[in-house]
């Protein structure tokens, strides 16, 4: 270890850095060793102030031209321009709406994957892949225009699966390309939802366009009027919240199987020190459901045996980690700022990444241990020559996930005497969706949303949050989640919740039945006591985000609250956010209907007209509306009074005066 120590020019404060005892424990490892991971990085390097406010413009070589707000504010007319002219708030819009275009077009391409892997499967072309839940296929399909009975002789009967599979297959693909028409998935939202995008000119045709058209839109010289730059941001975000992550999640579905509740377990003691372990890390499950399997079989398992382990332990991170949790209760390992982590307990023989929210410095860290960093897309290579890269090709998609399946239990006996896992680990439930809420919450007798929509009028569930979203190095690691998720449950908002802020739920014991009891407001508790479910609902990874979009759409059409999602006591979070893909989540959740409040802060304090047209003007437009609360439980509480103001606005505000109780008869219960 000794030579492969690094130079930390500053060292984090563990304490201070994480609210998680395992992250902390392993900090303080790193530190030990030598080894810098992003903890220490964070407060060596600051951001830049400008950067942060939106308002650097570099889309030119005249530039980059910075316009820092004057000291004391803007006082009179903003006289702020580039070289060219452009103002602080064309700037800031061109910024924002290209950081869409970079989330959209990630979330996109990974469903474009998904879509052609799918369509190949269809085909009978890729043997690893199959049909494994065609009841969703028959569901889905006519949202993709695709019949799902043939009359022969006069007799209805279902069409052939084979037959389903590859029209929604070619219909699915197309969507990224084609030339006329609109994305289809569009028509899923509620009408007045429709009706007020097409007033506004914002559905998407299809989602390689809105995105290639923000580049040009954003190009030097091209669209001035933030309005106007706004309309494509929104038009590209609906393309990848209605679109392409819509797309990706009902043919994973299909091909993997829709999830279903399970319990796992979470955290980084998940690892097992006499276990060869295996971290998937990334976002598409293409490849990872292969290694599940590979890890599953007997054959590797002997293998890994013969070598001295007890066994394959395979974890996850990111949102990888949230697609194999859902449908395999493999455990999650840690969050987005855990991923240095795992690499530094020493027991980790082997991580495999694919796209997405991957540090270029794991490489550097895979060097001070003997993990295996093996790279495994095409498009996302590191330099580094300790990483090895086996490109996965979804023709042998068996045959490489057993190779990298291999080379884990091969490299178990190089493991040296650093090992230190964590202890701390969690249980929780999680694989909810769509489908599985109406199941729990409809009952058996009424396999819908009523029930839900009854619990919200009367009272007993107050409204419903979703939180979802990255951690931040700016941030205290997963303190806002926890913080702010704790307060909208103990206020009986029940919360649906994705990607790391959904791992961070699960670390943190909240995604299971019994933390009702521990956690909720009277009201919530009895609901999730009586059903059985947590008050915290694990509903998968990013591109899962739709399954929160068609859940509010189910509880619209359930009836009773309202005509449109932004009729809803519903409001949308994204605590720790730092990706571009969240900014394109935050705007389709905006343009869906959804109050959506950020944490730390958000790219637009210096342009401040363009700001009020997020944070404001876009309530008339969509019925949703941007903000932004770093403080967690003002953050929290901010959401609480829109979910208030709408209960108000649907005459149910008084039903739940009768379940309110207030902090004497809440400690009389012993629940403060
Ligand atoms: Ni979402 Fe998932 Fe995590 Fe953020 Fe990254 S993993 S796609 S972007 S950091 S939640």
């Amino acid at each position: 270890m000794a030579e492969l120590k690094e130079k930390i020019v500053k060292l984090a404060d563990a304490s201070t850095a994480s609210i998680d005892q395992s992250t902390q424990e392993m900090i303080r490892r790193a530190q030990q060793l030598g080894v810098e991971t992003v903890f220490d990085r964070a407060v060596t390097m600051k951001p830049c102030a400008i950067g942060m406010q939106g308002i650097c413009c570099k889309n030119c070589a005249m530039g980059p031209c910075r316009l820092p707000l004057p000291k004391d504010g803007i006082q009179g007319e903003d006289t702020r321009k580039g070289l060219c002219g452009a103002t602080a708030n064309t700037i800031c819009a061109r910024n924002f709406i290209r950081m869409i275009a970079g989330g959209a077009a990630a979330h996109s391409d990974h469903g474009r994957n998904v879509a052609i892997t799918f369509l190949a499967a269809a085909k009978g072309e890729v043997e690893d892949y199959k049909i494994k839940d065609p009841v969703k296929l028959f569901q889905i399909a006519p949202y993709y225009g695709v019949a799902t009975t043939v009359e022969v002789d006069g007799v209805v009967k279902d069409r052939d699966l084979r037959e389903v599979a590859i029209a929604v297959g070619e219909v699915a693909v197309a969507e990224w390309g084609k030339p006329t028409g609109n994305l289809h998935m569009i028509k899923r939202a509620p009408q007045p939802l429709q009706d007020k995008w097409a007033e506004q000119g914002v559905i998407p045709r299809n989602v390689d366009r809105e995105i290639v058209e923000i580049m040009h839109r954003t190009h030097m010289g091209v669209d001035q009027d933030y309005k106007n730059l706004m309309k494509q941001g929104t038009r590209a975000s609906l393309a990848d919240g209605w679109g392409g992550s819509m797309i990706g999640t009902d043919l994973q579905d299909v091909m993997f199987g829709t999830p279903t509740p399970l319990q796992a377990e979470a955290d980084l003691g998940v690892m097992k020190a006499d276990h060869v372990n295996i971290i998937v890390h990334g976002h598409e499950p293409l490849l990872s459901e292969m290694i599940v399997a590979a890890a599953q079989s007997q054959e590797l398992i002997d293998y890994s045996k013969s070598k001295g382990a007890k066994g394959i332990q395979l974890a996850g991170i990111c949102c990888t980690a949230n697609e194999v949790l859902q449908r395999h209760g493999v455990p999650p390992a840690g969050t987005f700022l855990q991923q240095e982590l795992a690499i530094i307990t020493g027991a980790c023989d082997a991580m495999v990444v694919d796209v997405q929210c991957i540090f270029q410095n794991l490489a550097n860290v895979a060097k001070c241990f003997h993990t295996k960093l093996i790279t495994t897309h095409p498009i996302a290579r590191m330099e580094q020559p300790n990483v090895l890269h086996i490109e996965f090709d979804e023709h042998h998609a068996m045959e490489d996930a057993i190779r990298i399946v291999k080379i884990a239990i091969d490299n178990y006996e190089n493991r040296g005497a650093e090992v230190m896992i964590p202890r701390h680990k969690s249980s929780q439930v999680a694989g909810f969706g769509v489908e599985s809420i109406k199941y729990h919450l409809g009952g058996s007798f009424r396999g819908d949303y009523f029930t839900l929509n009854d619990n919200i009028i009367n009272g007993r569930i107050r409204g419903i949050a979703g939180v979802v979203g990255c951690n931040n190095a700016r941030t205290k690691h997963n303190d806002e989640h926890i913080t702010i998720i704790k307060e909208l449950i103990k206020n009986d908002v029940i919360v649906l919740t994705t990607g790391c802020s959904a791992i961070a739920a699960g670390m943190h014991g909240l995604c299971t039945p019994e933390s009702a009891a521990v956690h909720c407001g009277p009201g919530l508790r009895e609901v999730c006591e009586t059903v059985g479910i947590p008050p915290v609902l694990h509903l998968g990874s990013c591109v899962d985000n739709s399954r929160i979009l068609l859940a509010a759409t189910e509880v619209v059409k359930a009836g009773g609250l309202g005509n449109d999602i932004c009729d809803l006591p519903a409001a949308g979070s994204a605590p720790e956010w730092m990706s571009e893909k969240a900014i394109s989540i935050g705007q389709y959740f905006v343009a869906s209907g959804v109050y959506t409040v950020f944490g730390y802060h958000m790219p637009v304090e210096g342009a401040p007209v363009f700001k009020d047209y997020l944070y404001k003007d876009m309530e008339k437009m969509y019925g949703g509306m941007w903000d932004c609360e770093p403080d967690p439980v003002k953050h929290a509480h901010k959401m609480i009074a829109h979910i208030d103001k709408k209960r108000k606005e649907l005459g149910i505000d008084k039903a739940r005066d009768r379940v309110l109780m207030d902090m004497a008869d809440r400690q009389a219960l012993g629940m403060e």
